[in-house]
């Protein structure tokens, strides 16, 4: 799964439409370096996001996902919103991702309505605040007993389990001792019997462990890629794609015996 951010656009110039070129030709570039998915998020969810407008959230994703359907990918939205979700959907994305786990009032019929796969992924808190004092009982428990509630709330609106994954969500109100645990005992999400997504490309919790910025972390997301998918994961949510293609590449030729 390849990341595809529609940042707003800072001059009313009309540029608009060179920020979609640009999110198109990065699609279409992710697609030839083995991205199966491509999943585009309005909002910024990462610690310190402020809230962004239903209406905003529209302006950047619908118009993307109509310019992207024509190419050879899945398009994931990563959205909470149901306005997004259906509007999305009816413009022709194949699954939504939500940070929010269907939490918000009228998501899970939205999904449910359009029978698409969805990610359902755990966060402590919200973008702006979670990261001020994360704190669980036992976060592995903690996380998986929240994601086995959330697929059972699923169920109910006709979401059934082969349309599920799940996912811990790294870096959404954990400490680096939280994600690393959630990390070598992603295997414990196996058991809830559907596809584990992971998200770890360029997190700060790589710059906790390598002291490097954002964007010198490639070395250790794709280290972190490769004891994911170790642990059995089937998604994993990137930046760069070509590098963890061939990284995947390397594993899956480790497992045919
Ligand atoms: C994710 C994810 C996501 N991450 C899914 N969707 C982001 N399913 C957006 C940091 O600590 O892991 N899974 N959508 C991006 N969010 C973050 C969170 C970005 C934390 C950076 C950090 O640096």
């Amino acid at each position: 799964m390849g990341v595809l951010n529609v940042t707003p656009d800072s001059f009313s110039d009309g540029s608009q439409y060179n920020q979609q070129d640009k999110a198109l030709a990065r699609a279409q570039q992710m697609i030839a370096e083995g991205a199966d998915i491509i999943d585009i998020g309005g909002e910024s969810t990462r610690p310190g996001a402020k809230d962004v407008s239903v209406e905003e959230e529209l302006e950047r994703v619908v118009p993307l996902v109509e310019s992207i359907r024509s190419l050879d990918c899945k398009i994931s939205v990563d959205t909470s919103k149901p306005e997004v979700m259906k509007a999305a959907l009816k413009a022709g994305a194949h699954m939504i991702n939500d940070v929010r786990a269907l939490s918000e009032p009228g998501a899970m019929e939205v999904v449910g309505e359009f029978q698409v796969p969805v990610c359902l992924m755990h966060m402590q808190g919200q973008p702006r605040t979670m990261q001020a004092d994360p704190k669980y009982q036992d976060v592995i428990n903690d996380v998986k007993t929240f994601l086995s509630q959330r697929i059972i709330a699923c169920e109910k609106f006709g979401i059934t389990k082969d349309l599920i994954c799940i996912d811990p969500g790294f870096g959404f109100g954990k400490t680096l001792q939280h994600n690393l645990l959630l990390l070598t005992e992603l295997d414990e999400f196996n058991s809830l019997d559907v596809p584990v997504l992971a998200g770890l490309s360029r997190k700060s919790m790589l710059g906790q462990i390598t002291g490097r910025d954002v964007d010198e972390r490639l070395a250790a997301s794709l280290a972190v890629a490769l004891i994911a998918l170790q642990k059995g994961a089937k998604i994993i949510r990137v930046h760069d794609v070509k590098e963890t293609a061939d990284t995947k590449k390397v594993f899956l030729a480790t497992q045919q015996n």
